[in-house]
């Protein structure tokens, strides 16, 4: 269930789009997107009452299609719309706090290495997302790449957790991070930055249910 979820996870917000943020999750979710996050990250990020009324209108569309909508590192958000989940980071509200304060929602938790993931499964994450695996032009903080060489390397020591890749993937790379073990994958700029954003969302969600067939 949850890794059928994480196939094709579209992680979004204002600031990584060129055109207004609901025409594109409209768009990914004509495309095929399997789960979507809400990261409002970054220089010129909305806050406070323009913040959660942009949530409340990707969430209407979420709902609408049966999307999961899980809220990045905000959790008073997440309750407040009644969200999907929470995704958190290594430096966020500890998980296990997180999972205390979410009950039954979605949790997710960034990991980089397999102590990370080990400690997210302690703390009862649904699922852990693991990058960058190649370099990024998203996130300004984010650490070195971790190649394929990790995902497989976690896989090969948590045979079942559910894990989504994330950082860099595009329509090149897609196939061989599923076949290196990922349940699935999370893009911000293969979504936001195609110039025709269905018919490349629905290019990539072809590519890794393909790639997860096989395997
Ligand atoms: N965490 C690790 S890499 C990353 C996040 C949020 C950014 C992913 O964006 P892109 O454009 O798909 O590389
Ligand atoms: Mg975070």
């Amino acid at each position: 269930m949850m890794k059928q979820k994480l196939s094709l996870y579209f992680v979004m917000g204002s600031v990584d789009c060129t055109k207004d943020p609901l025409a594109v999750l409209d768009e990914a979710i004509e495309g095929g997107i399997t789960m979507f996050q809400f990261r409002e990250k970054g220089k010129g990020a909305l806050t406070g009452v323009e913040k959660y009324r942009l949530a409340e209108k990707l969430f209407e569309r979420c709902l609408a299609h049966n999307i999961p909508f899980i809220v990045n590192d905000d959790v008073d958000l997440a309750l407040a719309l009644q969200a999907d989940g929470v995704h958190v980071g290594q430096e966020d509200e500890a998980a296990e706090r997180v999972r205390d304060r979410i009950g039954d929602r979605y949790l997710g938790v960034s990991v980089h290495n397999l102590n990370e993931v080990k400690q997210a499964l302690s703390a009862r994450a649904d699922y852990v997302g693991l990058g960058p695996i190649f370099p990024t032009v998203s996130k300004k903080d984010a650490k070195q790449a971790c190649g394929l060489a990790m995902i497989k390397h976690i896989r090969a020591h948590e045979k079942h957790v559910p894990l989504v890749a994330i950082g860099g993937i595009t329509q090149q790379t897609a196939k061989q991070v599923i076949e290196a073990g990922a349940d699935g994958i999370a893009v911000i700029s293969a979504i936001c930055r195609a110039e025709q954003i269905r018919e490349q969302t629905k290019r990539l969600y072809e590519i890794v249910m393909c790639a997860k067939q096989k395997g």
